[in-house]
């Protein structure tokens, strides 16, 4: 099982609102098959197992990190695959929640007469897919907020300065995460102040998520380089309120407008909604202060990675990482679980989840 969730771990960030998902398929002492599932539409774990083994599938033991699936989506059912090939028995890690499925697969196999355990590394396989999970069952995409701050808390100098605060291998980390999503957010007030490109760079060509640029009054200059740059796409979340007449000057530099709401303000659980329609079930939020704040205080942050660099920028005005109109009291702070902590050469990253109530 550990084997298999490496193998599903490889495939992060490529199986768009997919889950990962990994197989190993073993027979007396020996593995036969291997499988992991690559990408959304194509074959699931359990099948290109399965055809790796061929006639050594008969009464071997299949692990597999999440229930096989038992429903018709854009392939068959990987537990009707299962009973076919004659496999002996059936090792899961963790339940689907997708409605169509919840169960019904283990149900399926147990009901041919295939032995079947669950919960072998559980907590691992959960993890895994944290992001489809929240979308499974939301509807919502998950949002990871990623910020780089001072010790202090600062994003940048009290002149807004940023360029670095985190050192290389944090950075050369957050490309890697970029990776993993299908869409990286920021607040119009960033591509003014940093005008960044906002693709994944890693060492090898990779996947490029969607930018996604929140703006209620579509401020974004038409030479920012989200707009000219053509390695990925970019989507600007604006209001009703938007001029037309920028809208247009958009759509024909190749940026696509959506309005999300009447007020004046984005509405930012009805543009996530509408993005979630649009199949992007994952988001790095990347700033800046003021839109992490608005994100955090809707609720709509569901994981929190702070690289934190050993310098402290001082200024009273220099902006943070969180910016809101904040709490009366500490006791109303919104409080982080399952903290973890990795280092990056001298950064430390934090990582944790915020307690949604
Ligand atoms: C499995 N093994 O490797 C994966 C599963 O549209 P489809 O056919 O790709 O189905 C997607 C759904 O199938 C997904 O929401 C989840 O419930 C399950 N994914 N199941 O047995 C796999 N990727
Ligand atoms: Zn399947």
């Amino acid at each position: 099982m550990r084997f298999a969730l490496q193998l599903a771990e490889k495939s992060l960030g490529q199986t768009g609102i997919n889950p990962v998902v990994g197989c190993v398929l073993v027979k007396d002492g020996r593995i036969v098959g291997i499988g992991t599932h690559l990408q959304r539409g194509s074959h699931h774990a359990e099948v290109h197992a399965l055809q790796m083994a061929g006639k050594e599938a008969e009464g071997a033991t299949a692990y597999v990190t999440l229930e096989p699936c038992s429903h018709y989506g854009r392939t068959p059912p990987c537990a009707d695959r299962l009973v076919a090939e004659k496999v002996k028995r059936v090792v899961v890690a963790c339940t689907d929640p997708n409605p169509k499925v919840a169960g019904s697969g283990i149900e399926k196999l147990r009901s041919h007469g295939i032995q079947v355990d669950v919960g072998v590394l559980e907590d691992e396989a959960r993890a895994l897919n944290e992001m489809y999970n929240k979308f499974i069952a939301t509807k919502l995409p998950f949002v990871t907020l990623k910020s780089a701050t001072t010790l202090d808390g600062k994003i940048a100098s009290r002149t807004g300065d940023s360029k670095w605060i985190s050192g290389e291998l944090s950075r050369s980390r957050v490309h890697m995460l970029r990776h993993r999503h299908q869409g990286i957010m920021v607040g119009v007030e960033t591509v003014i102040a940093d005008d960044p490109l906002l693709t994944a760079r890693l060492e090898v060509t990779s996947l490029q998520p969607v930018r996604l640029v929140v703006d209620s009054k579509l401020r974004i200059p038409l030479e920012a380089q989200v707009v000219k740059d053509r390695t990925t796409k970019t989507i600007v979340l604006s209001t009703n309120q938007a001029s037309i007449e920028q809208i247009l000057r958009l759509n024909a530099l190749g940026v696509e407008v959506i309005k999300c709401g009447d007020g004046p303000r984005v509405d930012l659980r009805k543009a996530l909604s509408i993005l979630a329609q649009r199949e992007i079930g994952s988001i790095l939020l990347e700033g800046g202060g003021r839109l992490n704040g608005a994100m955090l205080e809707a609720g709509l942050v569901d994981k929190i990675m702070l690289f934190l660099a050993p310098k402290i920028v001082g200024g009273a005005n220099s902006p943070g990482a969180f910016m809101f109109e904040g709490f009366e009291r500490m006791a109303d702070a919104i409080v982080l679980e399952r903290m973890t902590m990795e280092r990056f050469g001298d950064d430390c990253c934090l990582t944790g989840y915020p307690r949604l109530e």
